[in-house]
Parts: structure tokens; sequence; C-alpha cells
């Protein structure tokens, strides 16, 4: 039995570099991209449990490189769930929607139309944003299963970028970290759904007065402490945050403009290309992303995806569960 009691955590886990956990039973591999963010785990079908130490070093991972792609994964909604549920419970949604996957939890991204209607969400998260960001209780990793990715004269389409928050933060200027450093910022639901609409053309309907109601804006931090690092990120990003509280509306105006700006900075940035059978977890704390809709309608892409939220990973006892340090929550 693979108990994980042979892994030790020590200060070299953080190093760059190709990886593997020595003792267990499996050979989990965890290879970095050369990029700011990304790597590639091998050696876990996750149409499996998971192992606790398996898990574990996961989570080391997730807080690393921001970005695990799972590769050659051939999985059941359920599976997909079963795996997700790890991180924390998964966000309900409220779109009248029906799931087609018929497992609840587990949503469809899609523009493949069947009897006259997407099977999914046709154009979610076209431009740079943080899921969840908009809740109280916020999100804290997504999990898309790529099941039909588009190509083009063999280029592959509909990739997914991301921003590396841990290095912006980093690299903020001093003086703004200080002045900031206990600010507070206003995200707002609502403000990323009608950006789709009246900039993206996205046929969405405006929410309902009992959908903005469900979604209130909510305050978080702006600059937060990553509950797998123990290290500060930006967290504020273009598709939610509307304001900064505590200072005079044109200074927040100002400072959200130039935070925006710096945040997708090409040093910071780091695009994915999909694979059929791919499994991307990423980390909703450290990064940003968007959905690049560079496809036709005639070119089909299709995702299952769950959003997990942050129910989990500041309680201690999960925490503990994990080997995460409860230092820092
Ligand atoms: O479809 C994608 O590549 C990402 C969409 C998105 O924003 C999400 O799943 O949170
Ligand atoms: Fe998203």
């Amino acid at each position: 039995m693979d108990t994980g009691q042979d892994v030790v955590y020590t200060a070299d886990r953080w190093a760059c570099g190709k990886h593997t956990r020595r003792g267990g039973q499996k050979m989990l591999t965890v290879t970095p991209t050369d990029k700011t963010l990304g790597a590639t785990i091998d050696g876990l079908d996750l149409s499996q449990p998971v192992s606790d130490a398996d898990f574990r070093d996961l989570m080391i991972a997730l807080g690393q490189y921001g970005v695990l792609r799972f590769p050659g994964q051939a999985l059941e909604s359920q599976d997909l769930k079963a795996f997700s549920e790890r991180f924390g419970d998964i966000q309900g949604s409220i779109s009248k929607r029906k799931s087609p996957s018929e497992c609840p939890g587990v949503g469809i991204l899609s523009n493949v139309v069947e009897n006259g209607a997407y099977i999914g969400a046709p154009d979610a998260g076209q431009d740079w944003h943080t899921d969840m960001s908009y809740r109280d209780e916020m999100g804290f990793v997504n999990v898309l299963y790529g099941i039909q990715i588009p190509r083009r004269d063999g280029r592959v389409l509909g990739g997914t970028e991301f921003s590396n928050m841990h290095q912006a933060y980093d690299e903020l200027p001093t003086e703004l970290k200080t002045r900031l450093q206990d600010a507070t910022a206003v995200h707002d639901f609502e403000k990323f759904w009608e950006h789709m609409r009246q900039n993206h053309g996205s046929s969405r309907p405006a929410l309902t007065d009992e959908q903005r109601r469900l979604r209130p804006p909510v305050n978080h931090p702006l600059f937060l402490t990553h509950p797998i690092t123990g290290k500060k990120v930006l967290y504020a990003n273009p598709g939610y945050v509307t304001r900064i509280n505590g200072i005079p509306e044109s200074e927040s105006d100002e400072i959200l403009a130039f935070l925006f700006d710096y945040q997708l900075q090409d040093r910071f940035r780091y695009l994915y290309t999909w694979t059929e059978g791919d499994v991307l977890v990423w980390d909703l704390f450290g990064t940003l992303h968007r959905a690049i809709a560079d496809y036709r309608p005639d070119e089909y892409r299709l995702m299952k995806r769950c959003q997990v939220m942050a129910t989990k990973i500041f309680d201690p006892s999960y925490r503990k569960s994990v080997a995460l340090e409860p230092a820092f929550v």
C-alpha cells in the first residue's frame, strides 16, 4: 500500500527541473515547460483514484507551475468529477441550461450544435479573467478535459492562455505593493458577462434580476496569500474587478488601468496548445486565463469542465491531509 509516508517535502521540491517522486509505487513525473508556467504530469491514470501521496505531489506542482497537463486520459464525466472533487467542492451553475453530460457539476464548453442548440457554453472565458473571483467562496482550480480540438491546415486552434500572477506580484513596483498592501477590490460577475455581450458579440442573454441577486459584487484582498505557496499573488483580473476600495474612484480607475495592462505583459504569459485526451488543471489564484476564439463555427471544439471552489483548500484538516503547512492561512 502506498501510504505516502515516504514522501518528504523539503525546499528542494521547489527547485525547477524534472522530478519524480521516489519511494512510492507509482512513478509520477513532473516535467516543467521552459516557460513561466506549466508542467506535464505523466504516470497517472485519472480514471482511477489518485493516491494521497500522488495527490500531494500534484498540489505542490500546482502551486509551483500553475498549470498542470495530464496527457492521454480517457475519462467518463464521473471520473472527471471524482478527480476534481479531490481539490474542493464543484461550483453549481446559475444558468438554466441543463448539463448535457447528465452529470451534475460537469459542464460542457462547446460550439457543437445539436437539434438547433449549442450542446454547451460556446463562448466561455473568451477574454482575460479568473473564474469565480466574483464569489465570496473564490475559485481554487479549474479542471478541463479536451475531447475535440479544432485544427486548420495542421495548426491547432482554440488554445488557452495564462498569465502568471505570482510573478506579476513579485515584479510590481515596491511603492505600489506598500501603498496597497491591505487594499481590497470589488469583483462583479456582471462586468464580464456584459463585456462579452457588448464587445464580443456574445449571444448570451442579459442577466436576469434573479441571476444578479445570486451573484452580488464581493470584496477580496488585492494581494492575496496563495494557499499552496504561501507567497503573495496579484489577485485582480480585468474580467471582474471594478474598483479598489478605500481610495478615490479616479485613483482606483487609474491604478486598475495600470494593473490590467501590466499583468498581461508577454513575460508573464503562457499559451497552452491542446491535444485530445489532455486534462488541464490550473490554479485560479496564481494565474489569469482566457480561451482563444480563433476557430470558426464549423471547426468544432468540445471540452468538459469542473470548476472547483476554494471550499477545502483553506480548511486546516484538508490542508493537513494534503501535507500543506498550516502556518500561512
Ligand atoms: O475553454 C477554455 O479554454 C477556457 C475557458 C474558461 O475560461 C474556463 O474554463 O474557465
Ligand atoms: Fe475561465
